[in-house]
């Protein structure tokens, strides 16, 4: 089984069907959720690493970047989206936030579960995404941001959605969520998700084993 470090050279090295490979394979015995947290993700973290040691390019990185969010995007589940289902989530990045990697992860956990998914993306400025939940109602707004000073924009964001006529609960994670303090945007009334066991424990049961998590639907 291939181990996140050599998943890691092959995205550097733009061996994107290679990696394809070696990630059915682990499928075979594994899930996607077990994929995105034991495999992409370190192999992502371990990329982060070599670029801010100055030891690939930034070329390198987003080389790298494609080819994950290839392979993401290569075993997603969609077959289960188109029929009729009855939870929505709409999932996005605020404004400024360039790191979409994790949301897909988070849409394709999401659609695994069976709900019905619109992932819009990183960079989605507030009043469309606004418009966008009124349009469709979903009963939850995922966000997602890596850099921690972003916490002021997804507090806005949460606010905002919040405050709309459907009520959809919010949730939040990423990087800026484990790295720093939160207790500000729990205070909106917002679900703060550490990782997708987490996520996965909730879409499973709506339980609440943490005191994180202060809403269901
Ligand atoms: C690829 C990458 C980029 C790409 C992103 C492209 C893309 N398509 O996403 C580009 C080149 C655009 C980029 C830009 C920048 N980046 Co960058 N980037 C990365 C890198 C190497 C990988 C990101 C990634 O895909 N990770 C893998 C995903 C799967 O991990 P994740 O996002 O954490 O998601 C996991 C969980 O958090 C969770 N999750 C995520 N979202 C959500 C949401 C919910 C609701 C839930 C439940 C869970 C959840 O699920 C995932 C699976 O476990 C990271 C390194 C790292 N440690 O992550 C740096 C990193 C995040 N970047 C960093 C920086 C500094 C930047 C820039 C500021 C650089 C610059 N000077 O321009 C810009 C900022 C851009 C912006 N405006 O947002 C730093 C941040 C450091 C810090 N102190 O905060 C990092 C850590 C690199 C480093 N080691 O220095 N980056």
């Amino acid at each position: 089984m291939i181990q996140p470090i050599q998943l890691a050279d092959l995205f550097l090295e733009g061996e994107d069907m290679e990696a394809l490979r070696h990630i059915r394979f682990f499928l075979d015995q594994h899930s996607r959720k077990e994929l995105f947290d034991h495999l992409l993700a370190p192999a992502m973290y371990h990329i982060g690493s070599l670029w801010e040691n100055n030891e690939i390019t930034v070329a390198d990185e987003h080389l790298a970047t494609a080819i994950c969010d290839f392979v993401v995007s290569a075993v997603d589940n969609r077959e289960m989206a188109e029929k009729g289902l009855e939870r929505k989530v709409m999932v996005l990045g605020p404004e400024g936030e360039d790191h979409y990697i994790g949301l897909k992860m988070v849409s394709s956990l999401f659609r695994d579960h069976g709900w019905s998914v619109k992932y819009m993306g990183p960079n989605l400025p507030l009043p469309h995404a606004l418009e966008a939940a009124e349009k469709w109602q979903p009963d939850v707004v995922a966000l997602s941001a890596a850099l921690v000073y972003r916490l002021p924009v997804l507090k806005t964001y949460a606010q905002a959605f919040l405050a709309l006529p459907s009520k959809p609960a919010v949730l939040i994670g990423g990087r800026a969520v484990n790295v720093s303090n939160v207790n500000s945007l729990r205070s909106t009334g917002a679900m703060v998700i550490q990782d997708l066991s987490q996520l996965e424990l909730w879409l499973k049961t709506g339980e609440k084993p943490r005191n994180d998590y202060d809403i269901s639907i």
